[in-house]
């Protein structure tokens, strides 16, 4: 059997239906119940941004050999209890990486340019310039470097902070997150979520990009402390703020809503058709994979 933490695209599930016994996690309200009955038979947990396998899941599931992720994070798998009991781990990555880089931009250009509201109102607003900004990136990798390519096409200087300085690129470096935030205008959280990044934009942090900065966060909400956030957007503290993912996903801040220098998206970076059927096929290839016993696509454990 195979268990669907939550629902993710209808495409996969089809897929994960034909070919496996296929479990929605969500249309049992008693999990307790479900698991009592079902845990044995469950070899596989398919997960994603929202919903994986916590300590407690994979406690309760004795027979499972793979969690496979509808994602490239991994914060909601506890990969080192999977690790300790020899349970393969799988994530998406690549596929979606450009997506994700065009979607940061995508929100630096709507943040700066207003480009939402003039389609609301037809009515020309003050609105800064992109092109030559600098861009500061917390997270130089896949992503990170998309970001920064793409940045560079607009002429802009770009500068990173990640916890070691990469040997092979000519982006300045910083080694810590406000000295990036003071020396750039834009600054995009593109990192993974970890217990060291939570919160790595913090009032201090927000303080030093400063009124005329911009946050990008393309990355996870709990990177960003949001109640620090929102009161910097409100005060004006900040200059503005692109975000496509929140600390209590679906629920975004209300105050957020009236703000005229941010700029809000539903968690869809890597949200295009063909992103998210790439996604599925590697998640079931590497399913297929595992049950072959042949070495996974994209293992992560
Ligand atoms: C997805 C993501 O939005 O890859 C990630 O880490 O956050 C996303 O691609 C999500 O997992 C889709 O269900």
């Amino acid at each position: 059997g195979v268990l669907m933490a939550c629902p993710m695209n209808s495409y996969l599930e089809q897929e994960l239906d034909r070919r496996f016994n296929l479990f929605k996690f969500w249309n049992f309200p008693n999990k307790k119940d479900f698991l009592r009955e079902n845990s044995a038979s469950i070899r596989a947990v398919v997960g994603n941004a929202t919903a994986g396998a916590d300590a407690e899941l994979i406690e309760a599931l004795p027979g499972l050999e793979i969690v496979a992720c509808f994602s490239v994070g991994l914060d909601k798998v506890d990969l080192g209890k999977c690790k300790e009991k020899g349970i393969r781990v799988s994530n998406t990555p690549d596929v979606l990486t450009d997506d994700v880089a065009d979607l940061a931009i995508g929100l630096i250009l709507t943040t700066l340019r207003r480009i939402c509201e003039c389609d609301r109102f037809i009515f020309s607003l003050c609105v800064f310039q992109f092109s030559g900004k600098t861009v500061g990136i917390i997270g130089l990798g896949r992503i990170g470097m998309a970001i920064a390519k793409r940045a560079e096409a607009f002429s802009c200087p770009v500068c990173y902070y990640s916890r070691s300085q990469k040997p092979d690129t000519k982006y300045k470096y910083f080694p810590s997150v406000v000295e990036l935030a003071s020396n750039c205008h834009i600054l995009v959280v593109a990192c993974p979520l970890t217990a060291e990044t939570c919160h790595i934009i913090n009032r201090e942090v927000i303080d030093a990009l400063g009124p005329k900065g911009v946050l990008i966060n393309i990355g996870r909400g709990p990177h960003v402390d949001e109640p620090e956030l929102v009161s910097a957007l409100v005060e004006g503290r900040l200059g503005g703020a692109g975000l496509d993912v929140f600390e209590n996903e679906p629920e975004v801040p209300e105050q957020l809503f009236g703000l005229d220098n941010v700029v809000l998206t539903p968690h869809v970076g890597s949200g295009t058709v063909e992103t998210r059927k790439a996604m599925a096929d590697i998640v079931i290839a590497n399913l297929e994979a595992h049950f072959l016993n042949k070495p996974l696509l994209t293992p992560v454990v």
